[in-house]
């Protein structure tokens, strides 16, 4: 058990800085094992406080402390005090002063990858939240904004190559060395977080952007020898994101010089460094024969998403750590639109309430429940999460939808120019907001103070003599952690009545009639709604495009979920219909496995429908062929959970679905693709309904759905395909999986991205051997607890994508993932902390289970010298 339990930082407790940082020079010398750094730093007191005189705190970790100088004196050892994280020096000069720091760290030894550390003999730096302090002392907090200029020195053949912020003002040799040198000087004010610095032996890919006001930017990516022919995707993704930023938001790039680099060794996707963007190089590197449709997607969204940052988290940031969402939901709300404007945006709100709903809701509903803007932390890393992340970007689309998208747009122009050069507060947004529509948006902001999905439930009745549709709705959200009585929440539910033709009505209501279309604001407890003139009784379609992340429940019957599967105008209500049948008979044959559900056959036969359709995307009906996922289950099932009977009602939903579509399952895997390759939406939807297909051919008959897909693993002709194929076979148990997976790996062995995948394929096999073959993939050689994309592809995905082998009745799941998470806390505690939420729904499990997982998490919890990180999440996990 630890003596020491980590500080608690609280929002409450923001003072500003006594002190401000105008200038920071910094003076690098690389070296793998002894790089020294030699900080100045010009300061002043800071006006905006009264109290001067205050000591200098600078925080500092794991760094050597060589020499401390002001205004170019040495100052004495008893006028300042080191302790394992802060340099206190006693007493400033109340003048404006430099100081002079130098300290020296070990870049090599640094696996944590927090702060300046080396991926495959390359330097890179990673400084957001607090990585920073890991290279020099500092004020290491968003709200001290200054200019820097950086000198880089290293050995000229080990690094030919030395970036930084901003522009390359200097470069040359060190005289009588094997040295050079290159200065950088990014003339925006900026917060330490988005410090970056990257030297190495790279290749550079080179292009220009023209800017909406004449200017060239030069683009630069900078890769691995040999990979250079993989990054035109990214470039590519990255000049639209540019130009759609100018005509959606209004944003022009404010630098001459953008930059990206990609590097094997990252924790998590990417970094928006100032001009300087730093990438994982999964999110980069892109050629139809080595990433996926997926994989494309996502560079498109996360280039986009990096750069965004330059305007929304760069220019303006956040005053404190509390405020991520105001840079992260924002950005991810931007990205978001920019996915759903370039490629289609029903399937991309579908796809991200997938996402919302397989991460955020699970989160919102277990022990790590916390408001998109947290009120505590531990370490601030782990506050990294889906909530402040996805649901801090559908609180910001909540507040579109009901100003509308133009006010919006003002509000956002607004946000911009007032608090360019600042560090702002979720406040100072949602002020922007609230000025330019002229509405109150104090009860909106429960949405980023109060944790937990609301559980919204809607009673229609029509009555057909008064010819009026009577809605009824109300909302309770469960308590969370430190939160147990929640007010109700501002919530926009844009809906629609639907006569029997399948038409929306046209609606008038009382009280009011709704603003903005078709939008009802439920904001309180209960609330009642009369629509007039309704000829016929309706079906009703509510939260549409899921206007609000919320749990609903309808008096609708599984008929009128039906109809609207087939007739909804809206498309993700028409996705959504088709899940909740799809819900309701997985169900009951959870309850009684033996019985075929009543909504079977009418389900197939909208299904049957739907695949005909030609008016539709095919990526939509790919969609709609996928029932929810088994956490999702899990989730709706809230208590007592079995992941061995959800697992064998999905497939048997799935054996019913395939047996009822077969003909038509294998018209569409066998109809022909685009020859040539194209990451586009069509091509892209075209081939993720193949592989709906083929997963559902398997469910139903094994031996057929084997034999295909291995021999469309045989014939790809693209990673998509190849991939897709493979994926399909991982969820059968024939020789051919076994085959093809070997195949695959003597394939692609030399390509660590490929081999990462090969590693997702084998986590994700759903049989009892699974945990004996990660045990096994632990010992493989590119397995390595220091590469956190192959800890994430083999340990991440057997947790997340493998419930019912993470989940196993002996606990050996468990078990195995425990002793490992233990492991890699001592290499990397950030990718440990993550990893380890994967046991946050324990509680939920039946309670064989239940006490299996805790004990697992008590072994974590317990370890001697665990880090803050892991700490805080099994801590918080077991209260
Ligand atoms: N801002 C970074 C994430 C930093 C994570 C620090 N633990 C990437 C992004 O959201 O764009
Ligand atoms: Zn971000």
């Amino acid at each position: 058990m630890r003596t020491d339990t980590p500080q608690t930082i609280n929002l409450k407790d923001y003072q500003p800085s006594p002190h401000l940082v105008d200038h920071v020079s910094l003076d690098f010398h690389l070296d793998p094992t002894k790089t020294r750094v030699v900080a100045r730093f010009d300061m002043r007191s800071n006006p905006a406080v009264s109290n001067i005189g205050q000591p200098l705190v600078l925080d500092g970790e794991n760094i050597e402390l060589k020499s401390i100088a002001i205004n170019g004196e040495p100052i004495a050892a008893d006028q300042y005090l080191v302790s394992t994280d802060t340099l206190t020096i006693k007493h400033p000069p109340h003048e404006p002063f430099t100081l002079e720091i130098e300290t020296v760290c070990n870049p090599q030894a640094n696996t944590a990858l927090s702060g300046l550390y080396r991926s495959s003999d390359n330097y890179c730096t990673q400084c957001e939240a607090e990585g920073f302090r890991r290279i020099t002392y500092f004020l290491d907090r968003p709200d001290i904004l200054s200019r820097y200029r950086v000198r880089i020195e290293a050995d000229k053949d080990q690094c030919p190559v030395m970036l930084s912020n901003g522009n390359k003002v200097l470069e040359g040799d060190v005289e009588n060395t094997q040295r050079h040198f290159a200065v950088w000087e990014d003339p925006f004010p900026k917060p330490s977080y988005l410090f970056a610095l990257v030297a190495g032996d790279l290749a550079r890919v080179s292009d220009t952007f023209t800017t909406m006001n004449g200017r060239d930017v030069r683009l630069e990516i900078f890769v691995e020898h040999g990979k250079e022919d993989r990054c035109e995707w990214a470039m590519d993704s990255l000049k639209r994101s540019m130009k759609w930023d100018e005509e959606v938001f209004g944003r022009e790039y404010d630098l001459d010089i953008f930059m990206i680099v990609a590097v094997s060794d990252f924790n998590m996707g990417a970094m928006e460094n100032k001009g300087l963007n730093v990438f994982n190089d999964k999110f980069i590197l892109a050629l139809p024969d080595t990433a996926t449709d997926v994989d494309y997607v996502h560079i498109e969204a996360i280039i986009a998403h990096e750069y965004f940052h330059n305007w929304s988290g760069n220019r303006v940031t956040c005053r404190d750590w509390f405020q991520l969402c105001l840079k992260e939901g924002l950005t991810v709300y931007r990205d978001q639109e920019f996915t759903a404007d370039v490629r289609s945006r029903p399937v991309k709100r579908i796809g991200d309430v997938k996402v919302l709903r397989a991460h955020q809701f699970p989160e919102d509903a277990g022990p790590l429940a916390h408001p998109v803007r947290p009120q505590s932390y531990m370490e601030i890393n782990n506050f990294y999460t889906a909530t402040v992340y996805e649901k801090g970007a559908e609180v910001v689309r909540m507040l579109a939808t009901l100003i509308g998208k133009d006010v919006f747009r003002t509000a956002m122009d607004t946000y911009f120019s007032r608090h360019d050069g600042e560090a702002a507060t979720v406040e100072d947004f949602v002020q922007c907001m609230s000025e330019a529509s002229g509405r109150n948006l104090e009860h909106f902001m429960q949405w980023y103070n109060q944790a937990g999905t609301p559980d919204v439930v809607a009673d229609g009745q029509y009555d057909a003599g008064a010819k009026e549709y009577t809605l009824k709705l109300s909302q309770h959200t469960k308590p969370t952690p430190g939160q147990v009585s929640k007010p109700p929440f501002h919530i926009p539910l844009l809906l629609g009545l639907i006569n029997t033709d399948g038409q929306d009505i046209k609606l008038e209501s009382t009280p009011n009639n709704l603003p903005f279309g078709n939008m009802i604001e439920l904001t309180e407890s209960e609330q009642s709604i009369t629509f007039k003139n309704v000829s016929e009784r309706p079906v009703l379609s509510i939260n549409r495009s899921f206007s609000a992340p919320i749990n609903l429940t309808t008096n609708l019957s599984g008929k009128d979920k039906l109809f609207l599967m087939a007739h909804d105008s809206d498309s993700f209500n028409r996705f959504e219909a088709g899940q909740e049948v799809a819900m309701d008979m997985i169900l009951s044959v959870i309850s009684d496995p033996n019985k075929t559900p009543a909504a079977m056959a009418q389900y197939n036969s909208a299904l049957k429908k739907i695949i005909n359709d030609d008016s539709l995307e095919p990526a939509f009906i790919a969609l709609m062929l996928t029932v929810p996922a088994q956490a999702m289950v899990a989730g709706k099932l809230a208590e007592n959970v079995d992941p061995e009977a959800i697992h064998i009602a999905h497939r048997k939903i799935n054996y019913l679905i395939g047996e009822a579509l077969i003909a038509e399952l294998k018209r569409i895997v066998e109809r022909p693709l685009p020859k040539d390759y194209s990451p586009d939406a069509k091509g892209a939807g075209m081939r993720a309904l193949e592989h709906a297909g083929l997963v559902l051919i398997g469910a139903f008959d094994e031996t057929a759905g084997s034999d295909l897909a291995y021999a469309q693993f045989l014939s790809a002709t693209n990673m998509t395909s190849e991939f897709g194929a493979l994926s399909a076979l991982t969820l059968l148990n024939t020789k051919q999986r076994d085959q093809a997976l070997e195949a695959f790996y003597n394939k692609h062995k030399s390509d660590h991205l490929l081999v990462d995948k090969w590693f997702t394929l084998n986590a994700q096999i759903p049989f009892p051997e699974t945990p004996d073959r990660i045990l096994a993939l632990m010992e493989h050689e590119a397995f390595a607890f220091t590469k956190p994309n192959s800890v994430r592809a083999l340990l991440g995905s057997f947790a997340m994508a493998n419930p019912v082998c993470f989940n196993t009745s002996n606990g050996s799941g468990y078990e195995l993932f425990a002793n490992a998470l233990i492991k890699l806390d001592k290499i990397n505690p950030q990718v440990a902390a993550r990893l380890s939420s994967a046991f946050r729904s324990w509680r939920m499990l039946e309670p064989n289970r239940a006490g299996m997982a805790k004990a697992a998490l008590q072994k974590i919890n317990s370890t001697e010298g665990l880090s803050k990180d892991t700490f805080e999440i099994t801590e918080r996990s077991l209260a």
